[in-house]
């Protein structure tokens, strides 16, 4: 029978395409106090600020580029049998770029559960746009073509993840549940390996380059950097050694 495999990617594994995690000494909070450009309060209290620290994150995609992780997942969408559910925390697209550049089976879902910074949401109708250049005050909407109702497609604290019915669904029933390069700190993505465990009865494995906060959950552990890590574990799982 077809085996569901549910990979959750963080910031780790786009740290080596040059894009900062958020946790690290010098990532991407080092200079922004969490609460002033990662909850709608700090938008609402600052919404320049904010848009500010979002567009110079939406312009430096341009900058980047997946990297052989990325590219190792994309390989497993276009070659694995089963469902392949890949549910990023990260807003960057460079997981899009890379399957983009395969062909995925159809049973393949990416989900962004945290949002995308190259799209923009109206606050007033909730309808959702492309969006490839600065936003600020004056932005106008398509829907209300009014200034000062578009904000990133983000999820701040205390907003609701995407698509968490499809993720939950997921979950728990997989047979194989990977979390790469992510610290295990933010809910509910960290809770999404013991979902895995308790209701998919799936093989948890966490690659990562230092133990995550949920490690003891994790069945199997690798630890490095991701360029490394994920092309190698995705030739066993492609091999039929994992699942
Ligand atoms: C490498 C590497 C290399 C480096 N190779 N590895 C239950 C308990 C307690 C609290 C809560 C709870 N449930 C909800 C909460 C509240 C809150 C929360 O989790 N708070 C915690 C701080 C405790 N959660 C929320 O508010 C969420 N909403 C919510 O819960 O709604 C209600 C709800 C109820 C019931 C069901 C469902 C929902 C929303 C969370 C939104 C998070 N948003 C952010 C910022 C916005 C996006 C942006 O600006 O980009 O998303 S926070 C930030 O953290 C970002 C990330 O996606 C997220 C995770 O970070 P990540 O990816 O793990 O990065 P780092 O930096 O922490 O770690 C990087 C890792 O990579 C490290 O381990 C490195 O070692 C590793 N690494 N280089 C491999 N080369």
């Amino acid at each position: 029978m077809d085996k569901t495999i549910v990979i959750l990617t963080g910031a780790g594994i786009s740290a080596e395409s040059g894009i900062p995690t958020f946790r690290a000494s010098d990532g991407l909070w080092c200079n922004h106090p969490i609460e002033d450009v990662a909850t709608p309060q700090g938008y609402r209290r600052n919404p320049k600020l904010v848009h500010e620290f979002y567009n110079a994150r939406r312009a430096q995609l341009k900058e980047v580029i997946p990297n052989a992780a990325h590219h190792a997942i994309a390989e497993l969408a276009a070659n694995w049998d089963g469902k392949l559910f890949l549910i990023t925390q990260n807003v960057d697209d460079l997981h899009d770029r890379a399957t983009q550049a395969t062909t995925p089976k159809p049973a393949f879902r990416l989900i962004h559960m945290h949002g995308e910074l190259r799209k923009a949401r109206c606050e007033k109708s909730g309808s959702i746009f492309d969006w490839q250049e600065n936003i600020d005050g004056d932005s106008h909407c398509d829907c209300c073509n009014a200034p000062g109702n578009l904000r990133p497609h983000i999820v701040w604290f205390n907003e609701m993840p995407l698509e968490m019915d499809v993720i939950d669904e997921a979950a728990s029933s997989c047979d194989l549940f990977m979390s790469i390069g992510t610290s295990g700190n933010v809910y509910p993505a960290a809770g999404l390996v013991h979902t895995a465990r308790t209701y998919g009865r799936a093989h948890t494995v966490e690659l990562n380059l230092e133990p995550s906060a949920g490690e003891s959950l994790f069945h199997e552990k690798i630890y490095g950097p991701a360029t490394k890590t994920v092309p190698e574990y995705v030739r066993r799982i492609l091999a039929g050694g994992v699942v």
